[in-house]
Order: structure tokens, then sequence, then C-alpha cells
């Protein structure tokens, strides 16, 4: 992983960062779904009390566009929206942003920083060559805060789960904003297989 998160324990999990998000987000809140473990996440661990309207990218399930996708929701819309979204997709699409500085778009974006592609963990592959890191994690080592400021967004770094919720709900109030949420790629399977076995003991 890059030297820059090494050091940082993670403090939310993402299965509880997909509840939560989901969670927080006032009633009617258009939001977006970035492919990869967020719309898997939120498919498995959330659930809202009132009914969201939900945008994602399917056709060819591609991770490119997303940040683009949310502005134009947040633009047809015309409603402060929340994306969801992993650390490689919001690199894919750092131009995107660029836009949302330009016409003031509301967009509140949490980012899952697990330095790499965390959904291949979940693969037989992951534990099966010396060049997983290379070829699948690829790790960046970016600091996110330098996506903030290309996009002017103010960044939110909550470190427990009671901040990140109330961040996320202030956040919607207006404006383009960042938070980041750090995790662990190796122990979020661990964390995924532990909580898909308590369900299975859970239901008969
Ligand atoms: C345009 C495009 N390039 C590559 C891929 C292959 N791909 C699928 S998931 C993924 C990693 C996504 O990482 P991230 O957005 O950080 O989410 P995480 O897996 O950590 O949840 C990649 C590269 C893709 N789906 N679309």
């Amino acid at each position: 992983m890059g030297d820059a998160l090494k050091a940082v324990p993670p403090a939310l999990t993402e299965p509880l960062i997909a509840r939560e998000f989901i969670a927080a987000l006032p009633p009617s809140t258009p939001v977006v779904l970035s492919n990869s473990m967020p719309i898997r996440d939120v498919d498995a661990f959330a659930s809202h009390g009132h009914p969201l309207r939900v945008f994602t990218n399917r056709g060819v399930n591609g991770i490119d566009g997303i940040t683009s996708t949310a502005l134009g929701v947040a633009a047809g819309t015309g409603r402060p929206t929340a994306l969801l979204v992993g650390d490689v997709a919001l690199l894919h699409d750092l131009s995107g942003w660029l836009i949302a500085r330009r016409h003031h778009l509301s967009l509140t974006v949490v980012v899952v920083n697990n330095d790499g592609g965390g959904i291949f963990h979940f693969l037989p592959v992951a534990s099966r060559t010396p060049h997983f890191e290379a070829l699948f994690g690829t790790p960046h080592g970016v600091d996110l805060a330098h996506v903030a400021s290309l996009a002017g967004a103010t960044l939110h770094r909550p470190a427990e789960l009671a901040d990140f919720g109330r961040t996320v709900a202030t956040c919607l109030e207006g404006g383009l904003h960042l938070i980041e949420v750090r995790t662990s790629r190796a122990q979020n399977v661990d964390e995924h297989r532990a909580l898909f076995a308590k369900l299975a003991e859970a239901v008969p």
C-alpha cells in the first residue's frame, strides 16, 4: 500500500460506511452509487426508512465517469446529491470535478479510500500470485486532499462512525464536499466474510 496510508489505522469498515452513508441521507436525497464495492455494500448492508432516488452507471459496469454522472444528477434534479465511490473510480474521473466548480453544483462525495481496487481481494487470484498488488490491487498512494483542492471542494476526514453520519448530513445542506474515509483492502475481505458467516447463522 502507499506509504501515506500505512500509518493510518482504519476506523470504519466498508459495510459500516455503506450503512451509515445511506442512513444519514435526508429523505428523497438523490444518491449515486459507484460500481465495484459501493453498490454491492449498499445492496447488502444498507436500508433507509424513506424512498431514495438511486442512480448508477450500469451498462458495462465501468468505473469511469462516476463523478460526472453524480454531477449530472445534481444538475438535473437541482438538489444536493450524494455519491459513494471508491478511490480508484474517484481518480478515474478527475476532470468531472472541474465542471462542479464551474456550475456551482451541490454534491457530497464519500470516498472509501482503501488505496486501490478492494473488490479484487475477493477473487482467488488475490492469494495466487506475487504480482497481485501491481496488477490488481493497484495502490496509488495519492493524498486525496489534492482532489478536493483541485475542485475547490471542502475536505472532511471524520474519524468515527458518529462523526461520519453527522458530516454526511451536514454536507448535504449544500455545496461541494469530499468526505474521505480510509479502510484496509485486506481487512475488508475478512470483515465481509465474518458478516456473511453471522448472517448464515442467523438465517436458518
Ligand atoms: C473503466 C474501467 N476500468 C477498469 C475496470 C475494472 N475495475 C473494476 S473494479 C475496479 C477497481 C475499483 O476500485 P475502487 O473504485 O477503489 O473501488 P473498490 O474496489 O475499492 O470498492 C477496476 C479497476 C472497470 N470496471 N472500468
